[in-house]
């Protein structure tokens, strides 16, 4: 008996059609469920979530909210709708059709780019997947998990272009990044952030408004892409990673609510000694997760970001809404860089620069959350600002890596200091072993329904408008 291929594996790519892809996914998704058995939520795969899964791009196709197992959640694949006579619209090949199979000329550099993207996607479950053990309430345990199923049709997303578009090579790249695991010493992720933990709630709040914002800006360029599959796959990708950063967001926001009302409850800045977490402490986290995350977007002059643009394969932040000639050849743009004691901006080529322009576009997106949180503080009275740090602080990639500053570290408001001015304080910049201690103290699991831990406020309104007190997950 033949299998209902749109039944198991949603999709728009006409897959049961396509006898060859569906010989290779079938030879991946065991393995992927392998995957996701031993490095994913583990301990609730038999308990029902109520998720939002995608069974088509249409508006009414994709947002079906039900109560689901994670493991039979069914990992479609989806492109977004293909726009007639597409052109690549940037870079050495502008005007000519989009691609809709891979040049063979840039196969390899393509492939990098995707299996670099697809690489993070089972990372972040890997980095998340203990938090639905301290769950501060039912809500946030479904948006966790709607988070790290989405992640994996990501991981589907890319591992469809292997397999339909690099033949063998595409397979092995397919099998391997269920093989790198994050923080493995021998097999780790490839970028950074990845191989960070992420050991408790407001650090996922932070990854989830910080380094899903990375992704954000990363699929936006690849949405730009003349490689039209690719294209299409991340423009779809671009409105699952939307909910992500609202949980981040609200998230934090909440944190933030909940210690200003203990301040104003007590009249005092203790915050910790009534059980919240107070605003410094959110300071260090956020500090310590923007700057992992601007790491992301690579160095500040790349010749390799300057060949994905000048090929056509990646483009920068809403390229054709740019007004300019889209070769880049002769603009230039400014660059903030280290002089002697002081930052000066230098015009630099914009081509080899597109990686800093998408880190620009990228902290001034993260700054408008940043001031609405400030406005939850300013509301509650609380006189106190949270800001984003200097983009040279804490770097490990790029020109304002210790190793090409000659040893001279920035602090977060942008002063220059000595290594020895950074050993005596970067404990008041960044998470401590004993904050991050205190914080992990708080995190236990709550699972009445309505119910929130002490340490948050409960959101505004509900997933898909439930009642506060809706049972998100049936944990019997
Ligand atoms: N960590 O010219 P350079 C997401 C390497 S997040 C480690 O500076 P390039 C998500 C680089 O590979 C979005 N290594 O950089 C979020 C290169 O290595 P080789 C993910 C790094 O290549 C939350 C060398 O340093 N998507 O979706 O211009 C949850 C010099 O390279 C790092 C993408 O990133 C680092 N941080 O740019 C779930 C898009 N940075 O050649 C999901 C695809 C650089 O010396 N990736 N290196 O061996 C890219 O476009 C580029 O690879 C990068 C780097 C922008 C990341």
């Amino acid at each position: 008996m033949g299998i209902d291929y749109q039944e198991r594996i949603p999709n728009n790519v006409n897959l049961s059609d396509d006898r060859r892809l569906q010989r290779a996914l079938e030879a991946w998704q065991p393995n992927f469920l392998n995957w996701w058995h031993e490095m994913g939520p583990t301990e609730f795969e038999n308990f029902e979530v109520y998720l939002r899964t995608a069974v088509s791009v249409d508006s009414k196709g994709w947002a079906n909210f039900g109560h689901v197992k994670m493991p039979d959640y069914r990992w479609g694949i989806f492109l977004a709708e293909p726009e007639a006579d597409r052109k690549v619209n940037f870079g050495e090949h502008k005007g000519e059709p989009a691609w809709r199979d891979v040049p063979g000329e840039y196969r390899g550099v393509l492939r990098r780019l995707i299996v670099t993207q697809g690489d993070t996607e089972p990372a972040s479950v890997e980095q998340q997947r203990h938090l639905g053990l301290t769950a501060p309430s039912l809500y946030d345990m479904r948006n966790l998990f709607q988070v790290n199923v989405e992640e994996g049709r990501h991981l589907w997303a890319m591992v469809y272009l292997l397999h339909a578009y690099f033949g063998r090579d595409g397979r092995e790249e397919a099998e391997a990044m269920l093989e790198r695991h994050s923080g493995d010493p021998d097999k780790p992720r490839i970028l950074g952030a990845f191989n960070e933990k992420t050991p408790d709630w407001l650090s996922f709040y932070m990854f989830t408004y910080f380094t899903d914002r990375d992704g954000k800006y990363q699929l936006a360029s690849l949405a730009e892409s003349g490689f039209d599959p690719l294209s299409r796959t991340c423009r779809f990708m671009l409105t699952e990673e939307a909910h992500h950063m609202f949980v981040g967001e609200t998230g934090v926001g909440r944190v933030i609510q909940r210690a200003c009302e203990i301040m104003k409850e007590h009249k005092t800045e203790d915050v910790r000694r009534h059980g919240g977490i107070d605003l410094p402490t959110i300071q260090k986290y956020l500090n310590f997760h923007f700057s992992v995350s601007v790491d992301l977007f690579g160095s500040e002059i790349s010749t390799n970001a300057a060949n994905y643009y000048s090929m056509g394969l990646k483009g920068r932040f809403e390229e054709t809404k740019i007004d300019d000639d889209h070769i880049l050849h002769e603009g230039t743009y400014p660059l903030v860089e280290l002089v002697n004691d002081g930052f000066a901006t230098k015009q630099e080529n914009a081509l080899t620069a597109v990686n800093e322009r998408l880190r620009d576009d990228y902290i001034e997106d993260c700054a408008r959350g940043v001031r609405r949180w400030n406005q939850i503080i300013k509301r509650n009275g609380i006189d106190f600002e949270l800001t984003i740090p200097h983009r040279a602080f804490h770097r490990r990639i790029g020109s304002f890596a210790p190793e090409n500053t000659g040893g001279m570290q920035v602090a977060p408001d942008g002063r220059i200091i000595t290594e020895a001015e950074w050993d005596q304080r970067h404990h008041e910049w960044l998470p401590t072993d004993e904050d991050r201690a205190y914080i992990g103290s708080l995190m236990h699991q709550v699972v009445e329904p309505g119910k929130f831990a002490n340490w948050i406020a409960p959101p505004a309104r509900g997933i898909n408008n439930q009642k506060p007190d809706f049972d998100y997950v049936r944990l019997n």
